[in-house]
Order: C-alpha cells, then sequence, then structure tokens
C-alpha cells in the first residue's frame, strides 16, 4: 500500500513527508524534484514570498545510491522565510479573511489568532504534495505514462485546449510565464493579472491534467471508494482554492443526449496475429468508465477560485472586540492558477501510482515490471 503524510507550517522551520509503499529499485534524483519544486513556485502573478524561498528537498532516509531500498522515504523542504521570522515579534491576527480557512478553522479549533489557522491551512503544503507527487511521476515514467498539465483560463481570458501531448508539448508549456501554449491567451492572462493587481484583485481559473499511456483496467467500479474517477476529483479538489472538478466533457455531457456524448468502441488488427487494439474517435468521457480506466488518455480539468487575500479587503468582524471591521492583509500572490497546475500534475500522479500499484504490485519495480508485461500480453488476446 502506496501512502503519504506531511507536516509543517507555512512559516516553520520546514516542510516534512514520509512516503511508505514504494517499491525497491526506483530511481530518483533530488534535481528532477527541484525542477518541479521550481515551476510550482514560478507562474505570472506570484507575490513576494516566492523571492524569499527557493524550494530544495532533501530525501534524508530511504534511498541509497540514489535508489530506492524499500523503506519510507523521508522528505524535507526547508522554509527560508522562518529566519526572518525569528527577528520579528508578530501581534495576533484576529480578523478572519472571507474566503480563507481562518474563520472556520479559529471557530472548529478554540483560537481567537488566525495565524494558528492560515499557518498550515497555507498553500505552502502544495510545496511538499509536489515533491511527493514528482516522485511518483517516476514511478509512473517507468511505465511510460505521463502526466502533463496547463492553465485553460486564468478569469476571462480563455486558451485553445492542447490536442497532442508529447515530450516539447511539455517544454512549451513551461516556457509560458502562465504555463499556457496559446500565445495569444498567454499574453492576454498577463494583461488580466496586471489589471488585477492595479485594482488590488485577484484572480482564479482553469487548469486541465491529461494523463497518456495509461494502461486499461485502473480503478473500479465495485466499491463506491474504488471508482478512480472519485479519487482524482478528492485528488484535485483537496488542493487550497479548487472549488470544481471536471472529468471529461462532464459538464456539457449533462446537457446532451445520450446518443451524441459517449465514445464509441472500435477494435483495428494490428499487424501482429491474434492481436487487437480497442479504441476510440472520441474521448469525452476523459478516459475513465465506470470508475475505470478505459485506455484513453485521462482528462480532468480543476476550477481554482481567484485567492482570499485582498489589498483592497473584504467586510469582516473581529473575533475579540466582534465589531464590524475589514479582513486582514500583509502580502499575497495575485494568480496562484499556474502553480496550481503544477500541482494538479502531482496529485494525480500520486493518485495514478497508487492505482498503479493496487494492480500490479510488487515489492521491486522488477516484480512490478514483470506483472505489468504479463498483463500487457494477456491484454492483446482479449
Ligand atoms: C499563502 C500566502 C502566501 C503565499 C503562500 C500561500 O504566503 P505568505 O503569507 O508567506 O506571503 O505565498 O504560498 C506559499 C508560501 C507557497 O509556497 O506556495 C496562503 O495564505 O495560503
Amino acid at each position: 500500500m502506496l501512502r503519504f503524510l506531511d507536516a509543517g507550517e507555512s512559516h516553520g522551520k520546514c516542510l516534512l513527508g514520509i512516503i511508505e509503499g514504494l517499491p525497491t529499485g526506483l530511481s530518483l534524483n533530488e534535481e528532477n524534484i527541484n525542477l518541479n519544486l521550481k515551476r510550482r513556485q514560478g507562474g505570472y502573478g506570484r507575490g513576494e514570498r516566492m523571492k524569499i524561498e527557493q524550494d530544495r528537498v532533501e530525501i534524508l532516509s530511504g534511498l541509497v545510491e540514489g535508489k530506492t531500498i524499500g523503506s519510507p522515504l523521508g522528505l524535507m523542504i526547508k522554509n527560508k522565510d522562518w529566519e526572518n521570522w525569528q527577528e520579528k515579534e508578530y501581534p495576533p491576527l484576529t480578523i478572519p479573511r472571507p474566503g480563507h480557512a481562518d474563520f472556520a478553522g479559529a471557530i472548529k479549533y478554540g483560537f481567537k489568532d488566525v495565524r494558528k489557522v492560515l499557518e498550515r491551512a497555507s498553500a505552502r503544503q502544495t510545496a511538499m504534495r509536489t515533491a511527493v507527487g514528482s516522485i511518483t511521476s517516476s514511478l509512473l515514467e517507468e511505465f511510460n505514462i505521463d502526466i502533463y498539465s496547463y492553465v485553460l483560463r486564468i478569469g476571462q481570458v480563455k486558451a485553445k485546449r492542447i490536442v497532442s501531448f508529447n515530450r516539447e508539448v511539455k517544454e512549451e508549456i513551461n516556457k509560458s510565464p502562465v504555463y499556457c501554449i496559446d500565445g495569444i491567451a498567454s499574453i492576454g492572462m498577463c494583461r488580466e493579472i496586471d489589471r488585477a493587481r492595479e485594482k488590488g484583485d485577484t484572480l482564479g481559473g482553469v487548469f486541465e491534467v491529461v494523463i497518456a499511456g495509461v494502461p486499461i483496467g485502473l480503478g473500479s467500479y465495485v466499491q463506491w471508494d474504488r471508482r478512480l474517477d472519485a479519487r482524482l476529483a478528492s485528488a484535485l479538489m483537496s488542493i487550497p482554492g479548487a472549488k470544481a472538478v471536471e472529468i471529461g466533457k462532464g459538464i456539457e455531457a449533462s446537457e446532451k443526449k445520450g446518443s451524441t456524448i459517449h465514445d464509441e468502441i472500435f477494435a483495428q488488427e494490428e499487424s501482429e496475429k491474434d492481436s487487437f487494439r480497442y479504441y476510440r474517435k472520441t474521448n469525452r468521457a476523459g478516459g475513465i468508465e465506470g470508475g475505470i480506466t478505459n485506455g484513453e488518455d485521462i482528462v480532468v480539468k480543476a476550477y481554482i477560485k481567484p485567492i482570499p487575500t485582498l489589498i483592497n479587503p473584504l467586510r469582516s468582524i473581529d473575533f475579540t472586540t466582534k465589531k464590524r471591521t475589514k479582513a486582514i492583509y500583509q502580502r499575497s500572490d495575485i494568480c496562484v492558477v499556474p502553480a496550481a497546475s503544477v500541482v494538479g500534475e502531482a496529485v494525480a500522479a500520486w493518485e495514478m501510482a497508487v492505482a498503479f500499484l493496487e494492480k500490479f504490485s510488487g515489492d521491486s519495480l522488477l516484480e512490478i515490471k514483470e506483472n505489468y508485461r504479463n498483463y500487457r500480453k494477456r491484454l492483446q488476446k482479449i
């Protein structure tokens, strides 16, 4: 069983993670993980905090000569801002920001100082999730499963969907300041972020995650919590700021007739004797039917709300005086949709790796590869 836990506050000493259940023999490289950490810190619209941090992971256990040995993998990312906080006095923050965890978190846990809530509720936690997801991406890559993520909309500015995914596309996405390969939309998105900044406002948007190279048969319909679409939706909804998730053309499907939305099934004889390949001409289901992968690309969108820390704050109540006032403001990002898209890729990688190991489980990478090879051979005969 693959599982992980993480710990750490936004301005504490560091973020910690423990992953258990990785097979032995998986090559891991801190620098590959750091590239994803850097991508997560980027994206047009980030605030002052990202000028302080330069996230780097340290793998503290579970790795010998660059390969996993089956024991838990211990991870650490230092918070550089922690040092700055040692020199200052921080009075309590008692005015919750509408839309943030401040209000409900303070009441739930019995605090008047919302600092005790925001420190852990902070999206800073997604740095560790990105590191963890990046490790599971390495596992999936061993089986030619590739995950792409890119921005489709910021505020009102929409980009064209990408129709074909490959290594070059990945590089193109990373070159864009908003992780969007539609050049005109990219410019429009940056302008929209500038306008929001000038007005002291924030912006949300949409990103899409595409998982390619997925075999048929991950996930299951036999129990509600084994459905892979439900698990991916849950993973994406757990990203701070996510308010909706869509699988394939889920929203459009709800308005259409069945005859126009389902993906008809075709079979193609391969050159090899007795070997078939099933395929679809459309992928409106987003690669999952009955909670199980159907061999097409998995396509998931996440809808991110504008962040709640506003330069021109909304009305709120002071927990100490119970009087009407304006919400707190210290510093903030303007738009985190590009960063969230990197986190989306990571959390999807995690869920896919869990589902993959459920089906092809083994204690070593070699054993899993053998199980996978046998399955693929069997599939060719079905
Ligand atoms: C966040 C507030 C900001 C963001 C932070 C999430 O931090 P600060 O209060 O220190 O300016 O920069 O995101 C990160 C630190 C990060 O690494 O993504 C919040 O309130 O959620």
